[in-house]
């Protein structure tokens, strides 16, 4: 039995939604409640330490992180789609696609969505409750003390759009290759950068590819029409819902 801890709306899950649903796989959905802190619980932090959605849990045992997600069950369920490409040398590629988007444009839109999301949030607690509430987040703690309850530095904020900015060019020059980012092979690499194009583009920033990058916009195109897409992104699962 698969089930899913997830949030509609988080980036991350969406990532494993789409996953799920390429690979037409039953599961269960449970639903944390991220506003409630449910991610913060006992029960949740025995499950993913980190305190952060999603987490599979496949016949009992909790498998974490979502890139690591989309790997296993590709992996588990050898079905078509493959998710990864079979030669060793692209498969290659397409993990070092999946260091880069977990390490650059995933932590950047970070910036930008607590910006919008959570900041009239925080800007109505004491600086004793933001604090603990830092405090109790054990993987955001310092992301959330660098914010504050005033929000990012003008810095900060320049910082995460010059890296989302870098990985929409790194997009465009590998879509220079083919469809998608690692040749012809729709992967998980592409799976895990959609869910980041639909963010900007429901932070109203899609004018970062718009005119500027049409291999971006076409690829964007091209992986909504996918009917995963459509499965995963259900209503309710967008910011503007
Ligand atoms: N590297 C982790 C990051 C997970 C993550 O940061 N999840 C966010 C949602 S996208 C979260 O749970 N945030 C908790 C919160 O916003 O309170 C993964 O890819 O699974």
């Amino acid at each position: 039995m698969l089930e899913l801890y997830n949030f509609d709306k988080s980036t991350c899950s969406q990532k494993a939604r789409i996953c799920l649903a390429e690979k037409k796989l039953e599961w269960s959905n449970r639903r944390v409640d991220l506003a409630g802190e449910e991610n913060l619980s006992p029960a949740y932090l025995a499950l993913n330490p980190n305190g952060v959605v999603p987490t599979l849990v496949h016949d009992g045992r909790a498998i974490i992180e979502s890139t690591v997600i989309c790997e296993y069950l590709d992996e588990i369920y050898p079905h078509e789609p493959r998710l990864a490409p079979e030669d060793a040398m692209v498969r290659a590629e397409m993990r070092v696609w999946l260091r880069y988007i977990d390490e650059v444009p995933s932590m950047a839109i970070r910036v930008p969505t607590f910006q919008r999301i959570k900041l009239p949030q925080f800007k109505k607690m004491s600086a004793r409750e933001f604090d603990a509430y830092a405090d109790r987040n054990p993987l955001r703690k310092p992301f959330l003390r660098r914010m504050g309850r005033g929000g990012f530095s003008r810095e900060d904020v320049d910082m995460a759009i010059e890296q989302l900015d870098q990985s929409l060019e790194r997009m465009e020059s590998a879509l220079a290759g083919g469809a998608w980012l690692v040749g012809d092979c729709y992967s998980i690499a592409d799976i895990c950068m959609a869910p980041l194009l639909q963010r900007l583009e429901d932070l109203d920033m899609a004018e970062m590819w718009r005119a500027t990058r049409p291999r971006v916009g076409e690829w964007y195109a091209r992986i909504r029409a996918r009917p995963a897409y459509g499965v995963a992104f259900y209503p309710g699962s967008l910011l503007a819902d």
